[in-house]
């Protein structure tokens, strides 16, 4: 296998395509003989981050986990990294970003395109994941349909509704959910953006097809 390593990163609201983005990525990647693997937000929170809720701080310690398996992911596990994760409770404080530059480097040179979903919804967790890795390597692509990123931001994802959750929030049964009565920070700045083209809904394959073609030209 041919390829370099990198970290996709899709962020949106909750039923904003996300998962469906990754897995489509996922496979169309397979496909070309590339290697990626999904970390997937709502996947996780059933098994490693099972511990964490949706405070503000556990959001947080739930990105700074799947950015720690991402590095991992996307290159060879090297002794040195191995020493360094037994040995300390890392954390972007104490994980530096020069020194977290260099691992990634290393990292990067052999390994595996790591595609996160997460709604990682507040600005300063997506940058601090971006400072971690080298910036051609971190791809953030705002995986917002055009209703819900132009004009009624939240009405699509809230029609899907596929689990009933904002209802359940709009009826105050589910507290802190995000869009509705907790933040969600559209990045400023991002590689690539995703929306509905003039209310049409595009296939997960053309959207995922937008992304390897930008790999591609990366
Ligand atoms: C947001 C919530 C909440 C609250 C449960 N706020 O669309 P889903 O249902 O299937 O996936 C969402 C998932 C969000 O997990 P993440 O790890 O991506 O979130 S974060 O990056 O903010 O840490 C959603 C469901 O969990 N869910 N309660 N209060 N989403």
């Amino acid at each position: 296998i041919n390829q370099k390593g990198c970290v996709v990163w899709i962020t949106g609201l909750s039923g904003s395509g996300k998962s469906t983005l990754a897995f489509a990525l996922n496979r169309q990647l397979y496909s070309r003989g590339k290697l990626s693997y999904v970390l997937d937000g709502d996947n996780l929170r059933h098994g490693l981050n099972k511990d964490l809720g949706f405070s503000a701080e556990d959001r947080t310690e739930n990105i700074r986990r799947v950015v720690l398996i991402a590095i991992c992911s996307v290159g060879s596990f090297g002794k040195s990294l191995r020493k360094l994760l037994a040995s300390s409770t890392l954390c972007f404080a104490n994980f530096g970003v020069p020194t977290s530059r260099e691992v990634a480097k290393l990292f990067a040179d052999a390994g595996m395109i790591c595609i996160a979903s997460l709604i990682s919804p507040y600005r300063k967790d997506r940058d601090a994941c971006r400072a971690m890795l080298p910036d051609s390597n971190f791809i953030e692509a705002s995986f917002l349909t055009k209703a819900v990123f132009m004009n009624t931001p939240l009405s699509l994802c809230e029609s899907r509704d596929a689990k009933g959750l904002y209802k359940l929030a709009r009826a105050g049964k589910i507290k802190g959910f995000t869009g509705i009565d907790d933040p969600y920070e559209p990045p400023l700045q991002c590689e690539i953006e995703l929306q509905q083209i003039d209310g049409v809904c595009r296939t997960p394959t053309a959207m995922s097809e937008q992304v390897v073609s930008y790999l591609e030209e990366k």
